[in-house]
């Protein structure tokens, strides 16, 4: 009545000590595993394996930490956008990557983490956020660089995820992409008009820009897939519906011709039209910076927690009077009666 199996895969999906598992909870395994070949969606209440749970708490709480780490380096440049109309846009766009951050929160919430033990994990260096936020903006045109190659990205990696298993997820997704759209153009829009009715220092600035983030940017996709530990048990289970590489290849072959109508480079002179493949090749990337900077040792790796680190703690008055203002109306009617 009571057989046990041996679950070997641990709480990251790497070999630890054996679990023993009931017979009733292999039975609500095989039955998840039916509704995820199914096709069907994953609402917060249902029974789900543990390592799913954990799996995706991982995700979109990285995923939350970088829309708000995200916000950082565009956030710099706001007081110096060259026109009224260009500072709106970002102002914007900053905004909407916050509202990003906050959905993600919420669906992260339903997996039974409250959003301050997420704060706290980012706070103290033990949750990771995108490595593409880790490098400087340096000038205005890495405004629209961030816009055209990091949101299209993202896009990029994103519109397969309003399909995940995780219905909470999905949804939020949805949302997000949407908004991922209008900041993709705004970014390209912003280089078009540089590289079309710029100076020569304008277009200079553009190219410039455009070398600096091309590789970093391909990074985003995370490791080659012979070296992503989660991507196999995540498309099982329907949470990543296509591989890191598979990703990085649609969004280079979808690139390089918007590099083309804009009249910039890419730095790579591997890249070329690979007609057997039908697709493009490109040259090596190069991991070892990768893995420097998701360990925390890029450029602004530093600066970022520490700014995050900052306004937790300035915010900290304005949690206390939210509590306490919500503690004198939860009182209010019980004092009436
Ligand atoms: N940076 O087995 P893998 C935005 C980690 S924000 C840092 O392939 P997985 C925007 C990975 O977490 C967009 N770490 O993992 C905001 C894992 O470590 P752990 C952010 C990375 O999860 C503001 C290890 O490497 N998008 O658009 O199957 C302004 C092995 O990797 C990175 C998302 O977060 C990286 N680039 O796949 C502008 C999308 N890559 O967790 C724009 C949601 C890998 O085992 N996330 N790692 O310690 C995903 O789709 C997946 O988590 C990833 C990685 C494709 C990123």
């Amino acid at each position: 009545m009571y057989t046990q199996a041996m679950d070997l895969m641990g709480k990251e999906g790497r070999a630890e000590a054996p679990v023993l598992r009931s017979a009733e909870e292999l039975a609500l395994e095989a039955r998840f595993d039916e509704r995820i070949d199914a096709g069907e969606f994953i609402e917060a209440k249902d029974w789900m394996p543990e390592h799913y749970r954990k799996t995706l708490l991982r995700q979109i709480s990285q995923h939350a930490h970088s829309e708000i780490v995200g916000m950082l380096p565009e956030g710099n440049w706001i007081t110096r956008a060259p026109t009224l109309k260009r500072k709106a846009i970002l102002l914007a766009k900053v905004q909407d990557e916050g509202g990003h951050g906050l959905y993600l929160y919420a669906a992260a919430e339903t997996l039974g983490t409250s959003r301050d033990q997420m704060f706290e994990a980012l706070h103290q260096g033990k949750a990771k956020y995108s490595s593409i936020f880790n490098y400087p903006t340096l000038s205005w045109a890495d405004m629209g660089v961030i816009g055209w190659l990091v949101d299209g990205a993202a896009i990029m990696n994103q519109v397969p995820i309003c399909r995940c298993s995780y219905a909470p997820y999905a949804r939020a997704m949805v949302r997000i992409c949407r908004e991922e759209s209008f900041h993709q153009r705004q970014g390209f829009d912003s280089l078009l008009t540089m590289m079309k009715q710029g100076t020569q220092a304008q277009k200079d600035m553009v190219q410039d820009a455009v070398n600096r983030w091309w590789w970093a940017t391909l990074m985003m996709f995370g490791p080659p897939d012979d070296q992503s530990p989660n991507t196999a048990q995540s498309m099982r289970w329907g949470i990543k519906r296509i591989s890191n590489d598979d990703l990085r290849q649609k969004f280079v072959d979808a690139t390089v011709e918007q590099a083309q109508l804009l009249g910039v480079s890419l730095p790579d002179p591997e890249l070329r039209w690979n007609e057997e493949r039908q697709h493009y090749d490109f040259g090596a990337i190069d991991w070892d910076e990768f893995w420097r900077v998701v360990n925390g040792d890029g450029p602004c790796n530093r600066e970022r927690l520490a700014a995050r680190v900052k306004a937790w703690e300035g915010g900290a008055w304005v949690r206390e009077a939210a509590l306490a203002h919500a503690a004198k109306h939860s009182e209010a009617p019980r004092k009436q009666a």
